[in-house]
Formats: C-alpha cells, sequence, structure tokens
C-alpha cells in the first residue's frame, strides 16, 4: 500500500451497544466481585481486555458456516471440512476436535504424564501447568534468559533455552521426558514469538533423545507474522508457508481455536503417532464425544475452519500486529512501563515498576487491574503472582512469579481505534496517579487456578 495510514481489513455488519456505568457504580461492583475482575458481570465492563480468547468478531463467511453446520452425531460434512483444514496447515496425520485447548491438554497429559514425569516449555500457561499437574506429572519452565525481564528487547522473547533443554534431559532422563513442548507465541512472557530457528533447534535435542515435540499453536498465525518480520530468510515467504515449516517440525499439537482460529468455542489435538492417537480418541469418547465431533456442534467446526482459512490473511496480520503496537508506543511515549516489544494478542503493563511501592506479596498487578476498571470500567487481568505465586510446601513462606505483569489481550477484529485511544487514557491516569495504589491480600482462594475464584480486599 502507497499509504501509511493500516486500517481494518474488514466492515463492520453487525454492533454490540456498550453500556456505561459510572466510577460510583464500578466501586460497588468491585466491592460486591472481592476485586475479583474474572467475578464482575460482562454487562459491567466498558472494554473488556480480558482476554482475546473465544471474544472474536466472527466474519460474514463463518455465521454463514454456522447456518450451513452439519450436525449428524458420525462422519458429519462439516467435520471433514475441519479436518481437511487443520491437516493443509498442520500436515498431521490424526485431528481430534475438542471443546477447547485444555480439553486437547486434559486428554493429551493423562495419556502421556503422570508421576515422575517433566514436559519441557517455554512456558507453560497456567491450563497446560494445571493440566499436567493435576495427573502428578511436573511441568517445566525453560525460557531464554531474555524472556523473563520485561524492559530487555529481543526479536523472539518466546524461545526455549536450547541449553538447558540439553542439560535438563540429560539431568532427569530422556525416558522421563513424554513430549517437549513450544507454546506459540509464549503467552506466559507477553505474547512473545517463538523463532523459526528456535524450532527447528529444539527439534534437533529433540531427535538426539528421541523425544517427540508438540506445539502449543494457540497464535501460531501471529507467530509466523513475527518470523516473516523479524527472521532473516523469511521476507519474502507467504504465511502460509511459514506456519506448514514451523509445524513440520512437530509430531503434534494442541490447539484452542478460540483465539486465532476466531472462533468463540473449540479446539483440537493433533498428531502423527497412530498408537497415541488411538489412546486419544479412547479418551475422547468418554470425555467429549464421538472422534467426528469432539464435544463440538457441527456449525462450530465450520466456523474454525472458515476462521483458520482468514487468519492466514495477511492484510490482516500487518492490521493485528499495528494495532497491539499502537496501544504499547503511546504508553510507553506516555511513560507508561510496558513490556517490551509487544506481544502478538496483548500489551502488557509492568506492574513491578508501575506499583513500586507495592511488594509482590500485596499484588501489584492486581492492584492495577482493579484500579483500570473502578477509574475507566476497562477489565484487563493479572499475570503474575495472584496467577502464578505459590507456597512453599515446608515452609508456607511467599515465593513470587518472576514477573508481575498486566495483561490487557485484545479481542480479535472487535475494537477501534477510538476504543483503544480511550483506553491509553485510562492508563495515563492511571499511571499518573499511580502513587495511591493501594495493595491487595487474598481472602479466599481455590486449590487450583485460584486466579479465577479468588477474593481480594485491599491493605490500607
Ligand atoms: C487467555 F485467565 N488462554 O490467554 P482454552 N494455551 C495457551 C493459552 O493462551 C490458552 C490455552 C492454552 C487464555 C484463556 C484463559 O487462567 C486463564 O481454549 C497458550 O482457554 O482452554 C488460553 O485454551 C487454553 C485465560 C485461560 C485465563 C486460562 O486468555
Amino acid at each position: 500500500m502507497r499509504f501509511k495510514t493500516i486500517i481494518e481489513p474488514f466492515k463492520i455488519k453487525v454492533v454490540e451497544p456498550i453500556k456505561f456505568t459510572t466510577e460510583k457504580e464500578r466501586e460497588e461492583i468491585l466491592k460486591k466481585a472481592g476485586y475479583n475482575v474474572f467475578n464482575i458481570p460482562a454487562e459491567d465492563v466498558i472494554i473488556d481486555l480480558l482476554t482475546d480468547s473465544g471474544t472474536n468478531a466472527m466474519s460474514s463467511k463463518q455465521w454463514a458456516g454456522i447456518m450451513d453446520g452439519d450436525e449428524s452425531y458420525a462422519g458429519s460434512k462439516s467435520f471433514y471440512r475441519f479436518e481437511s483444514v487443520v491437516k493443509k496447515i498442520t500436515g498431521f496425520k490424526h485431528v481430534i476436535p475438542v471443546h477447547q485447548g485444555r480439553a486437547a491438554e486434559k486428554i493429551l497429559f493423562s495419556i502421556v504424564a503422570g508421576p515422575g514425569k517433566y514436559i519441557p516449555n517455554n512456558t507453560h500457561f497456567d491450563t497446560t501447568r494445571a493440566n499436567i499437574e493435576f495427573v502428578g506429572g511436573n511441568a517445566v519452565d525453560l525460557p531464554i534468559p531474555e524472556g523473563t525481564q520485561p524492559d530487555v528487547w529481543h526479536p523472539f522473547k518466546g524461545n526455549m533455552d536450547v541449553e538447558r533443554l540439553e542439560k535438563f534431559i540429560k539431568e532427569k532422563g530422556a525416558e522421563n521426558i513424554p513430549l517437549v513442548m513450544l507454546t506459540v507465541t509464549n503467552n506466559s512472557n507477553g505474547g512473545q514469538p517463538v523463532s523459526m530457528q528456535n524450532i527447528r533447534e529444539v527439534r534437533e535435542v529433540c531427535d538426539k533423545y528421541g523425544i517427540p515435540l508438540f506445539l502449543d499453536a494457540c497464535r501460531f498465525a501471529e507467530n509466523a507474522y513475527f518470523i516473516k518480520k523479524r527472521e532473516k530468510g523469511y521476507e519474502n515467504k507467504s504465511i502460509f508457508e511459514i506456519t506448514k515449516e514451523m509445524f513440520s517440525y512437530a509430531d503434534g499439537c494442541t490447539m484452542s481455536a478460540k483465539k486465532d482460529a476466531f472462533a468463540n468455542i473449540g479446539g483440537f489435538l493433533a498428531m502423527n503417532d497412530d498408537e497415541l492417537a488411538l489412546k486419544a480418541r479412547n479418551v475422547l469418547i468418554v470425555t467429549e464425544g464421538f472422534p467426528t465431533y469432539g464435544g463440538l456442534a457441527g456449525r462450530d467446526l465450520e466456523a474454525i475452519a472458515q476462521g483458520l482459512e482468514e487468519v492466514l490473511d495477511e492484510n490482516y496480520l500487518v492490521y493485528r500486529i499495528r494495532s497491539v503496537e499502537y496501544l504499547a508506543e503511546k504508553l510507553i511515549e506516555r511513560g507508561v512501563p510496558v513490556l517490551i516489544p509487544p506481544g502478538g494478542h496483548a500489551v502488557y503493563l509492568d506492574a513491578k515498576k508501575f506499583a513500586s511501592h507495592i511488594p509482590p506479596e500485596q499484588f501489584p498487578g492486581q492492584s492495577i487491574v482493579v484500579e483500570l476498571y473502578r477509574v475507566g470500567g476497562i477489565r484487563s487481568v493479572e499475570i503474575g503472582s495472584v496467577m502464578f505465586g505459590r507456597k512453599d510446601k515446608e515452609t508456607g513462606k511467599f515465593i513470587p512469579h518472576t514477573m508481575e505483569l498486566v495483561r490487557l489481550a485484545i479481542p480479535r477484529r472487535v475494537y477501534t481505534q477510538s476504543h483503544i485511544d480511550y483506553v491509553i487514557e485510562v492508563i495515563t491516569e492511571v499511571h499518573r496517579n499511580r502513587d495511591k495504589l493501594k495493595g491487595y491480600k487474598i481472602v479466599w482462594e481455590a486449590p487450583i487456578l485460584r486466579h479465577f475464584t479468588a477474593r481480594f480486599e485491599p491493605i490500607d
């Protein structure tokens, strides 16, 4: 394009009104929600940046697919379309539909993980970690050192530390490592991409020790776009070619179609191994459904198939990555500490710097999340010690997470530039008044994935 303004590569056909609330109303809502934004009714949120998962605006063709879905129990036409698109993109032999990403994780890890088993990843997302730990296995994060430093710029901050991986395999024994995983993009450390070189190198180590490699592929297209922009030799390749190469190094993947497949629900587990696929389908039938629908309606399979085709459009990815970058850029200009570079699906505030007077055990990220909602009705999510902090099993001492972040996840094709300009204005004001932010304490928590339901109180 000759002009520098990057425009949304779509027109808006259907709109959903936003309800406005006052600051006073929001203070009451927060109190009722135990200062946990997961407990707030979505209707009371002005701009919802809680997640990019399942919040996508579907295209007219996806909605047409919804009407066209074949709801047959076995052998639905929609399944065959879904299977053929997934095979075209990933190249995997077996495609198993599931209701969302964590269902793929549950099936996979209930088969391969367990006590004494270790699953390395660049960084496990919380559901992946939870599913491994749920069956008694050990989830291990091996990011590169730059990956855990919010203010260090690196083109592929999502990479795995290949040396540490090899050391780890030697230490624990290849027989105790059923598979290695790479999360593309790496959500827990800022939606950061993994380079093709890193995928290749991880593959080489896996080959040396006979360990399969799986991708957690939720945001595979965003990752592919970063490879095209930042990795030498990929400038002139299409997103489809890059994507195919990424998957070619893996033996399988888990996928939440609620992200890059533009769907509101769905996912899949895919692999080449016949024996593993047989076992996975057995678990699927017990827990999800028959192998040609696996916990989804035929219409969902249509929407996912169509979404997977659409996400490979480079015009969309140019707009997507630039609109996330725009938010980060404006915040940086206004002195707000932001994790750099911005990720593919979200901008992450560096809460340790933003609220440096609040110690990790008083959850600085949570304090910012609450304030963004109170001041501007914006819903974000803490990715720090609320989500990942733990207590030492023996001493009961608090172990903070490596980073204290607040994620502003951008739903796909949902908000316009003026929505984002409003977000910038609110965050800038909260940052200006940051000295007044208070720490929080947890007054109730669940034993697993506590951040969803925990209740907090401000510390005066
Ligand atoms: C998200 F607060 N992500 O980022 P499912 N792998 C990866 C993910 O990002 C992911 C899943 C697997 C969400 C939703 C979410 O505590 C939370 O389809 C890299 O959600 O089961 C999901 O896919 C799981 C938000 C999940 C959370 C758990 O917002």
